[in-house]
């Protein structure tokens, strides 16, 4: 081996730089970042280019942590857990990396003596929106969790060049969507890897030989090139890897074509593999059948696992015990296809029996389900993967060993007979993976007894578990409430980081409920959280927000299942009744503004139409004089994680009214308790849990049962009754709606019809109880001494929603993998 360092040893020592963290160093630092790296000067240097020098500057810190960190894990060598989503929301880095490494009070001061604020600096970065909602925030603040705790985990993604669509709300209420050029101005927080590459196939031919073995050869290959975000820990040196794959033409284009003079088909092929990581597909819960949505998730599971594998064999290990030094999560179906091609890898590469390759694949993955259940059109993965076909043929083959009738071996298989005949990956995923888990109780009840019933019988119960989803306290409440953060480390009289990094003992401010001074301190900071959301609709929307109203927020994708709509309706509701009072009875009613945002997927028709409705019911009540003191109604567009941050501190209540069943956890629900804002929800997913910690008091739950659920929509079904009869309280708001009260009725028709129709979400069997559940809100909040006591019970009692504890089950009953620190000075 090489000497190390070449030359003088001191003379390197001397040089290498550590983290930046004295006020001189790090102004020092950003000048030079100013100076060279933007080459710019400082008499014409704006808030941008500020924000950008400061941005590189904190980088070169994370940089000194993170090359420290990897060279710790590669010399311990423990073993590791890979974290594969197709989605990571990471929302803004700036802010939460400098809370992280502890610097942000420093890099104040720097950049105060710079003649700028570091408040604007962080508002000029844009949000990394790699996700579509809460499957892909879950990724992030796992990766926080991970790194916060010193665990050996890498996040594997893509690096979508445009992220989630930017969302436009016309003014005739109409969701219109633009692209998300993220990259444009640059982004300081990832390193390129441009010599981590690796070779994708697609489509070809495979030639079966012997033992099981076969040759893919020809089709299409494409480069996968490495992306690195480093992911801080908290309070900690420890400096995570997220690497994001990006798709490139595997020679820059074809040179026969363009010397033959053809320069469009010369380009046409390095367009098509540039394609594959162009943009992330906007639909939550629904990408099926898509070609490139395919591509995309053989793309990434194919680099991650070379990757992976790569790291593996610079261990010199003997491959038989790769799942002592690999668990891979899958976080949901999306990444199936990395159990075939480990399969592959094992069988065609490493050449071993299809009996080792299968005992290694199911001892190596983990499997997370989040929702329903996509399936692939089988021509399609045919001709894309002919490969990895063949292997899930011979899965089913060897692992057919399900016993019980047809039904049954019907209702298990990974293929699902019918034209075309389709890939069930959730049976996949479940065959080829050591554990399966739901996100909240409930849904891993429903996991154990609808979804997976029979593969709990073959298996056993123990195979399946729960882990709760979990939020980062980092960026949900230290980051997003610094005011609140400030009073609870002041109160608890213990260091911020010891109740960042141990939850539960929030549980020590609920002696504080009782303390008339705390209560005034508690409600002041929620008086301004919501003056700078008042502050922030102002200079959106130009119309100002009364901050002495209650705040009631819903903020979500937009989904039948989630029922923006009940809650539109109930909106519509109150304004009818409030029409009919007297001048003097109104002034008796708690004034409330509604705020809503999310997107709809660009094809979602009725999600987009329930926007629509939400926008016109908002220019009707905020303009009629009769009410607009007591109800007004906004829908922010472009809802995003940095809008979030300013939202969810700002409630004082907010809504989580899924059908009972169908919200398999929901995490917002747990960022509004933990910032004291209290819950209307539905007995569903997490809200269950939440009200087991805080107390049923605490939580304003209505609404039929999940096991009512199947029942009544069967009624619905054959034996419909009219909504008039159901809730002639909703009956007359459908009729406003129709009767053109918000603008044409014709145009809401559809949405109208959904409800007295089959009413698959139950609206009219949940209206009446969700305006009592609303009226009992009201009443709470009029007693403002009790309202601010059971807020702060709230946040008090929110221990168990840390991400944290999340990370904890799955490294000790999932991944079985250990803290390893990076000590001062270790690497
Ligand atoms: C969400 N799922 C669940 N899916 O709906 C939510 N799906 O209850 C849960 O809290 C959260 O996952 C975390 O577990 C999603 O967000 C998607 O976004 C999605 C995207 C593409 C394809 C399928």
């Amino acid at each position: 081996k090489e000497k190390w360092p070449r030359g003088d040893e001191k003379t390197w020592k001397d040089a290498i730089r550590g983290v930046a963290s004295d006020t001189p160093t790090i102004t020092k630092s950003i000048v030079n970042h100013v100076q060279t790296s933007l080459a710019r000067q400082p008499h014409n240097l704006d808030d941008l280019g500020a924000y950008q020098a400061s941005a590189l500057s904190v980088r070169d810190n994370l940089i000194v942590n993170w090359n420290e960190t990897q060279l710790h894990y590669t010399r311990k060598a423990p073993k590791r857990a890979y974290y594969l989503s197709l989605e990571f929301l990471m929302g803004r880095t700036l802010d939460n990396a400098l809370l992280n490494l502890g610097l942000k009070n420093k890099y104040n001061d720097s950049i105060t003596g710079l003649g700028f604020n570091l408040e604007d600096l962080i508002d000029k970065e844009r949000d990394a929106a790699l996700g579509n909602g809460g499957l892909g925030r879950l990724a992030a603040c796992y990766l926080d969790s991970s790194a916060s705790q010193e665990l050996p985990v890498w996040g594997y993604g893509l690096r979508y060049k445009y992220g989630i669509f930017q969302q436009l709300i016309a003014p005739d209420g109409q969701q219109l969507e633009a692209p998300d050029p993220w990259l444009d101005n640059q982004n300081p927080w990832e390193l390129p890897r441009l010599d981590v590459t690796y070779e994708v196939r697609f489509y070809g031919h495979a030639e079966r030989t012997e033992n099981g073995r076969a040759i893919w050869s020809g089709g299409q290959e494409v480069l996968a090139v490495a992306y690195d975000v480093m992911i801080p820990g908290y309070d900690t040196k420890n400096t995570n890897n997220l690497r994001l794959w990006e798709s490139k033409p595997k020679r820059g284009f074809d040179l026969n074509s363009f010397n033959a003079g053809n320069y469009e088909q010369a380009v046409e092929s390095s367009n098509s593999a540039a394609a594959i990581t162009a943009v992330l597909y906007p639909n939550d819960h629904t990408t099926f059948g898509k070609e490139l949505r395919l591509k995309q998730q053989y793309f990434w599971t194919a680099a991650s696992l070379a990757d992976i594998m790569r790291r593996f064999k610079n261990m010199e290990k003997p491959i038989s015990e790769f799942p002592d030094y690999v668990a891979i999560q899958l976080n949901d179906t999306h990444p199936t296809l990395a159990i075939p091609e480990l399969m592959r890898v094992l069988l065609d590469d490493e050449e071993l029996s299809w009996a080792e390759a299968w005992q290694i694949t199911t001892n190596t993955f983990f499997f997370t389900n989040h929702t329903v259940l996509p399936k692939w059109p089988i021509p399609l993965m045919e001709q894309l993967l002919p490969r990895h076909m063949q292997i899930i043929y011979d899965i089913v083959t060897v692992e057919k060993q399900f016993p019980g009738d047809r039904d049954r071996l019907a209702r298990m298989s990974i293929i699902e007979e019918g034209i075309p005949k389709q890939v069930r990956m959730a049976n996949l995923a479940c065959i080829g993976s050591r554990k399966v888990n739901g996100v909240a109780e409930l849904h891993s009840e429903l996991v154990r007894t609808t979804i997976m019933k029979d593969f709990v019988e073959h298996y056993g119960v123990s195979k399946f578990g729960n882990v709760t989803n979990g939020i980062t306290p980092r960026r949900w409440l230290d980051q997003c409430n610094p005011g609140l953060s400030t009073l609870i480390t002041e109160s608890l009289k213990i260091p911020k980081a010891a109740w960042l990094k141990d939850l539960y003992k929030l549980e020590g401010l609920l002696p504080f409920a009782e303390k008339a001074d705390f209560q005034k301190r508690w409600a002041a900071v929620k008086l301004s959280n919501k003056r700078r959301l008042a502050h922030y609709v102002e200079t959106t929307l130009g119309v100002s927000v009364n901050t002495a109203a209650m705040f009631d927020v819903q903020i979500k994708r937009l989904h039948e299942y989630k029922r923006q709509s009940l809650n539109i309706l109930g909106v519509i509701h109150r304004y009818l009744l409030l029409k009919t009072l007297t001048p003097a009875q109104r002034k008796k009613v708690v004034p409330k503004v509604v705020f809503f945002a999310g997107k709809a997927a660009p094809g979602y028709f009725i999600a987009k139409l329930i926007i629509r409705l939400i926008v016109n019911v908002a220019r009707v009540l905020n303009s009629d004089p009769d009410t607009k003191e007591y109800l007004t109604v906004f829908f922010l567009p472009d809802y995003s994680v940095s809008l979030a941050e300013i939202l969810i501190p700002a409630s004082d209540i907010s809504q989580h009214i899924s059908t009972a069943g169908t919200e398999a956890s929901g995490t917002s629900n747990m960022k509004f308790c933990l910032n004291g804002g209290l819950l209307v929800g539905t007995v569903d997913g997490a809200n269950i849990e939440i009200a087991e910690e805080v107390g049923e008091s605490n939580v304003f739950f209505f609404g039929h049962l999940t096991p009512a659920v199947e029942d009544l929509r069967y009624q619905h079904l054959y034996h419909p009754v009219p909504v008039e009869q159901k809730s002639p309280a909703l009956a007359a708001v459908l009729n406003e709606v129709s009767a053109g009260r918000f603008g044409d009725g014709g145009v809401y028709e559809p949405l109208l019809n959904t409800i007295r129709q089959h009413d698959y979400y139950l609206l009219t069997d949940d209206f009446d109880s969700y305006i009592r559940a609303l009226d009992m809100v009201d009443e709470a909040y009029q007693d403002r001494t009790e309202w601010i006591k059971k807020s702060i019970r709230t946040t008090a009692k929110m221990g168990k929603f840390s991400s944290d504890r999340a990370i904890q089950d799955y490294a000790q009953e999932y991944w079985n993998i250990e803290s390893t620190k990076l000590e001062n000075g270790t690497a």
